[in-house]
């Protein structure tokens, strides 16, 4: 359909008016908040994933379009949760204690979220044991960690800690992303999966919840 192509071709352009206005305008013609998600938001911000990866954009136009992406969401979230739509499942992500960048694990999010799962965002410098109860609280079955300082790496080894302490692995897993990680580290620590990038993120993710596309 014309104005769900438009409104896919306004993310990727990075165009929040435009996004807002398909997405009001898709509203109005009464089409179901999943198929203006799965068919406008999520296939625009799947193809800005791809042309990331592939160097054909840059973090800018990604930024942008998470923007654009956030602009239809806002209109989208009042009929998703008056239609019920179902999610492919919870995400717990967060920036680990101590560190303060968030711009990696905003777009992890935006990913994610785009992807069609329910992320709940904890921000910036959460402690070890916020991750592990607000995953239980919510019935998430992932969390994701976000580090981008050398010192705070060793935080990520508390969370999975915390988990196995109680007793919640596996049905709980750890996934871990940040400049400086790596798969090596992730094995080291004990972590589910390592993730290079929100990409990856969203690949590891579905993989886990068993969720096809
Ligand atoms: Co800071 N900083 N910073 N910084 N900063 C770095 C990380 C640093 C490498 C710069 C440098 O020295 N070259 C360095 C760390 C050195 C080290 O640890 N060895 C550093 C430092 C030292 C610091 C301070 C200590 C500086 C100071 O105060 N003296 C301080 C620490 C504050 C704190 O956290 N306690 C500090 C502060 C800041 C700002 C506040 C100014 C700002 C952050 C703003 C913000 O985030 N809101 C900032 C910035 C912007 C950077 C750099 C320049 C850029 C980081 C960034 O946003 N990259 C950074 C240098 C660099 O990385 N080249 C640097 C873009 C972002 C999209 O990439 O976050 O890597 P990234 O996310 C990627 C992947 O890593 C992955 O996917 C993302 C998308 O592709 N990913 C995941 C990330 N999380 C994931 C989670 C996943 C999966 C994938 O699953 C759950």
């Amino acid at each position: 359909m014309k104005l769900l192509e438009e409104l896919a071709q306004s993310l990727e352009r990075g165009d929040s008016q435009a996004a807002a206005d398909s997405t009001r305008g898709a509203i109005e013609l009464g089409l179901p908040a999943q198929r203006i998600l799965d068919d406008g938001l999520i296939a625009g911000m799947a193809v800005v994933g791809r042309r990331f990866k592939a160097h054909e954009i840059f973090l800018p136009d990604v930024l942008l379009a998470a923007k654009a992406m956030y602009a239809g969401l806002a209109l989208l979230k009042p009929l998703m949760i008056e239609q019920a739509v179902a999610t492919q499942g919870k995400v717990v992500i967060g920036t680990v204690q101590g560190d303060l960048h968030d711009i990696g694990k905003n777009l992890v999010g935006i990913m994610l979220e785009g992807a069609g799962f329910e992320v709940l965002d904890l921000g910036t410098d959460v402690a070890p044991e916020t991750f592990v109860d607000t995953a239980v609280r919510e019935g998430a079955r992932i969390i994701g960690l976000s580090a981008l300082l050398t010192t705070t790496m060793p935080v990520m080894r508390k969370v999975v800690e915390a988990v196995e302490k109680r007793g919640l692995r596996p049905e709980i897993r750890v996934i871990v992303g940040g400049a400086p990680l790596s798969a090596a580290y992730a094995a080291e620590i004990g972590a589910s999966a390592y993730c290079f990038d929100g990409i990856s993120a969203v690949e590891t993710v579905r993989e886990m919840l068993g969720v096809e596309r």
